[in-house]
């Protein structure tokens, strides 16, 4: 038995000594050293080059190296066996911090205290509400969303949550598909967005779901923050919107090209926070330890955990 590792733009050498310190005896294969593919039955890999994949065809099992798994979803030729993608603690736990940071950056109104201590100005005019007063309304309650919205509630934040079937999430206004959605996004000050990248949410962030947003919050204006996929909303709508004045502020780590182009004007809009899709990192050390958890339930003949439904898409 062998594992294939690849990871396109991470540090090989990081994934491939962790590797080597957790399963000391394991055959791992890399592109450019794939040996006999027939003994190539387990793959980590986090956006494979097309092809690669096809060529083993003796595959149990893939392993997404991240949470989604719409570069996996969009191969040509992507072989019929089960994925199982990222659901672990420490990948979780990133992604809470980053939305609460994130979300407390704008309660606490710190892009205008930064802009006006750059200007030696005395900022005191932007005194900030307190956040049981500001609505944040997380769409997607999967593994990160449900865990986000238990973090913003824990730091006083009024919190809803929007998802394809309704949860019960003990604090958290749960909203569930096309009919309730209305009702979520007019009550909501900071929108949460961590929904995967699917055909149904594609382009979903538009500039007129951006404008069913609450309007007259204690914000003075609705935030986005989005940490799921760039292609789930359009870099030109978010700055159509912060020009109208539909959003206030946006928190992106993810954009529709990756790493943002030079000449996009999000980089100094004094109204954007620009992350570079780092929210919620894959730790090698975590998740080589989730992969060989995953490859052992397969050899005992068991289920992998976290399967996705290719069809529906995550
Ligand atoms: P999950 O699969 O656990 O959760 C996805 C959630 O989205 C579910 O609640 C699901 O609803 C909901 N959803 C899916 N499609 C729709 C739809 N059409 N309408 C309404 N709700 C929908 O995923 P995770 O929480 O683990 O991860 C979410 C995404 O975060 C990943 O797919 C990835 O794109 C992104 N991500 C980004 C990172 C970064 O660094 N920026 C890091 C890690 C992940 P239901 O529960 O009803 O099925
Ligand atoms: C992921 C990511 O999906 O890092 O895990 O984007």
């Amino acid at each position: 038995m062998a594992l294939l590792f690849h990871a396109t733009g991470w540090p090989r050498h990081v994934w491939l000594a962790e590797l080597a310190r957790l399963a000391p005896g394991l055959d791992v294969r890399t592109q450019e050293r794939m040996g006999n593919l027939d003994e190539i039955e387990f793959a980590l890999v986090w956006k494979p080059p097309a092809g690669l994949l096809e060529a083993c065809t003796n595959l149990k099992l893939i392993i997404s190296a991240g949470a989604g798994v719409d570069h996996l979803l969009a191969l040509p030729g992507l072989p019929d066996v089960p994925i199982s993608r990222v659901a672990d603690p420490d990948l979780t736990c990133r992604m809470g911090e980053y939305v609460l940071q994130q979300a407390l950056m704008h309660l606490r109104r710190q892009p205008e205290l930064c802009a006006c201590q750059k200007r030696r100005e005395w900022g005191s005019h932007l005194a900030p509400p307190k956040a049981a007063e500001v609505t944040c309304g997380v769409m997607g309650l999967g593994v990160l969303g449900t865990h986000a919205a238990r973090m913003l509630k824990g730091a006083g934040f009024d919190v809803a949550g929007w998802a394809r079937s309704r949860k019960r999430i003990r604090g958290v206004r749960c909203y569930a598909g096309a009919e309730d959605l209305e009702a979520f996004l007019a009550q909501t000050d900071i929108l949460v967005c961590l929904l995967p990248l699917t055909d149904a949410t594609r382009g979903i962030l538009s500039l007129p779901l951006l404008r069913r947003l609450k309007g007259n919050g204690a914000l003075g204006g609705p935030v986005l923050i989005n940490a799921g996929r760039g292609q789930l909303q359009r870099d030109a709508d978010i700055l159509a919107a912060l020009e109208e004045g539909a959003l206030k502020a946006a928190s992106l780590d993810v954009f529709e090209t990756e790493p943002l182009p030079q000449d996009s004007p999000l980089w100094d809009h004094p109204g954007v926070i620009v992350t570079p899709h780092i929210s919620a990192i894959s730790s090698p050390r975590a998740i080589v330890a989730y992969a060989l958890r995953q490859i052992a339930l397969v050899q005992a003949g068991k289920k992998a955990e976290n399967l996705v439904d290719k069809r529906r898409g995550y």
